[in-house]
């Protein structure tokens, strides 16, 4: 994979601007190798946007997310509005199984160039998802999406961050005994401006629309409580209302200014892991591979402390 420089990458986002498929396919896939070409990809896109609106939707293995970022990409084309989708980490990335199995789901929407779907996994470089997922929603306002919308899986502490991250929450549950509880347990309770009672065509939806409701009158999180929507997914039934639950929450964050702090608070976020991310990248390549591992083992001998190597790396860092 070759280097991507800045006139490249603006060369790119022109394209893609255009409407160019590829061109947008490529600008992502720098972000997603991170380093220096998510940061030229970020850097052009960056001035250009700021209009997009974040749908952040998360949930349990299997919950149904997809299915219903389908619906709801199928109910924003009625609008006639352009919508993007960033499937982030999926559950099995490698095997082609989770990103075969959404373009197949999603697959209605393969003709749409109203529609974008991307699946997006960035394991195992530097601040990972955290930092490629703001600069992918860059990249995707730039273009001129005005709805982006991030699936995560709600299992694990980054992935829920980064579905928290936007503008409007929604977390998706399923009936069953418990499935509430383990939402709480996953910190989404946290997190949800629009509970999903989605697969409510089984049994027991009711139910668990009522753990919702005792869960949040128990909970002490400040500010209206999260509306609970249910549907069914696959027949779209009730996504007209969890739409509706969006835009009304969308309305109430714009008209109380609240939009604007959590967009503060985002990048406030995104800047504390860039520093970190970097200051870690230039301890490790200031002292080359060798000189890191060096480090680490007389720390781990006892001959020195974490905080006098810290500074020493960075000392020779600067
Ligand atoms: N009965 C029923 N099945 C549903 C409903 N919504 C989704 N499903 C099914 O549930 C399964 C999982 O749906 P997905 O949309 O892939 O779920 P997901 O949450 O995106 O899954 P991951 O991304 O793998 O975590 C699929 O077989 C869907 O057809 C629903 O409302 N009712
Ligand atoms: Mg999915």
């Amino acid at each position: 994979v070759t280097a991507v420089d800045a006139t490249e990458a603006a060369a790119l986002l022109q394209a893609a601007r255009e409407g160019r498929r590829p061109a947008l396919a490529r600008l992502l896939s720098m972000v997603e190798r991170g380093g220096d070409d998510a940061r030229e990809a970020g850097t052009v896109a960056h001035p250009l946007g700021g209009d997009a609106y974040t749908i952040g939707l998360t949930g349990a293995p299997g919950s149904g997310k997809s299915t219903l970022t389908t619906a709801l990409c199928a109910r924003v084309r009625r609008d006639g509005d352009r919508i993007a989708v960033l499937a982030i980490d999926p559950s099995s990335p490698f095997s082609g199984g989770a990103i075969l199995g959404d373009r197949v789901r999603m697959g209605e929407h393969a003709l749409d160039d109203g529609v974008f779907i991307r699946s997006m996994a960035t394991r195992g470089h530097l601040g990972g998802l955290a930092l490629a997922t703001p600069t992918a929603v860059r990249v995707l306002d730039a273009v001129g999406f005005p709805w982006v919308v991030i699936e995560t899986v709600g299992v694990g502490q980054v992935e829920v961050e980064v579905a928290g991250a936007a503008d409007t929450v929604v977390v998706v549950v399923n009936p069953g005994w418990g499935d509430a509880i383990q939402a709480n347990k996953a910190g989404l309770m946290e997190i949800a401006d629009v509970f999903v009672v989605n697969k409510a065509d089984r049994a027991g939806a009711a139910d668990t629309v009522r753990d919702l409701e005792g869960m949040l009158s128990l909970s002490d999180i400040e500010g209206p409580r999260p509306a609970i929507v249910s549907t069914v997914a696959t027949d779209g039934s009730g996504v007209d209302e969890l739409w509706e639950a969006i835009a009304d929450h969308r309305r109430r964050i714009t008209e109380d200014g609240t939009i604007v702090e959590r967009r503060r608070r985002r990048i406030e976020t995104e800047l504390s892991e860039l520093v970190a991310a970097t200051l870690a990248q230039r301890a490790r390549v200031a002292v080359d591979g060798a000189g890191f591992d060096a480090a680490v083992g007389e720390v781990a001998a006892r001959l020195t402390d974490p905080w006098t190597t810290v500074d020493r790396l960075l000392d020779g860092s600067a």
